[in-house]
């Protein structure tokens, strides 16, 4: 994260990870399909002849939240194996992550193999995955099977981050992806710099305003019923 002061401008690094063909690449270009036309920066994807990520992809979205200019620099991997050195610079200094991971029952494996890599990966940078915000997608929800249905129950039963189910390369379930991870990273850059003390700002707020930058964004989720002030019964 970098917070220039001076410049009231924030900077924030998502990073899409995930084993190979998950759909990494396909998340971005779906994203960038939903941005607003007069928003969006430029979407840089670097492939090889077959499609595959050599370096990596970004995206960048620029928009002001109160009186704070902020920009999320969005990054995919390269999936392939050999690109792992290039997988563990992409995520230095990273602020969030996107596991995209594959709904295929043959590539259950692989996804817990990449889920590892990450953490290692992190490591090395002097990151953790468990005091990053994260959220996991199963992409390719139309080549799973009950068994995906299964693994992702139980995901979803052990609470560690929100799980979104997506069909990215038809653009379902990217956006809610995102702005799930974008209200986890605001709520952990709150606790860190107190944005909403010093600023004003809240999460609502801030994801409204990055709402505000998409064509037709989901509906809100409705927020939890509100918790009862007297007991029942009392
Ligand atoms: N059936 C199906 N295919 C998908 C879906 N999402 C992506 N794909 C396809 O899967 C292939 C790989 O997608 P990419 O987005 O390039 O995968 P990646 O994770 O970026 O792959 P690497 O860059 O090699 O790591 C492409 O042919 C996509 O069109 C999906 O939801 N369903
Ligand atoms: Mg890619």
């Amino acid at each position: 994260m970098q917070f220039n002061t001076a410049q009231r401008e924030l900077t924030l690094k998502i990073v899409y990870y995930g084993p190979g063909l998950s759909g990494k690449t396909t998340n971005l270009r779906a994203l960038y399909q939903r941005i607003q036309p007069q928003l969006r920066g430029h979407l840089m994807t670097l492939d090889t002849a077959d499609d595959r990520t050599l370096f990596f992809d970004t995206l960048p979205l620029v928009f002001r939240a109160g009186n704070l200019k902020v920009k999320l620099k969005l990054f995919t991997v390269p999936g392939q194996v050999m690109h792992n050195s290039t997988r563990r610079i992409v995520l230095q200094g990273a602020d969030a992550i996107a596991f995209i991971a594959d709904s295929q029952p043959s590539k259950r494996q692989e996804n817990y193999k990449y889920w590892m890599n990450m953490v290692e990966n992190l490591k090395m940078n002097g990151l953790s995955i468990d005091s990053l915000p994260s959220v996991v997608q199963w992409n390719k929800k139309d080549l799973g099977d009950a068994s995906t249905a299964e693994a992702i129950a139980k995901m979803r039963k052990e609470g560690k981050q929100p799980v979104f189910e997506a069909v990215a390369v038809r653009g379902e379930g990217v956006v809610e992806t995102f702005l799930s991870l974008v209200s986890l990273t605001f709520e952990q850059i709150d606790r860190v710099y107190l944005l909403g003390d010093k600023l004003g700002l809240d999460r609502q707020n801030f994801v409204e305003e990055v709402r505000r930058c998409l064509v037709d964004p989901p509906p809100v989720e409705p927020s939890a019923p509100p918790v009862p002030l007297t007991p029942a019964g009392a």
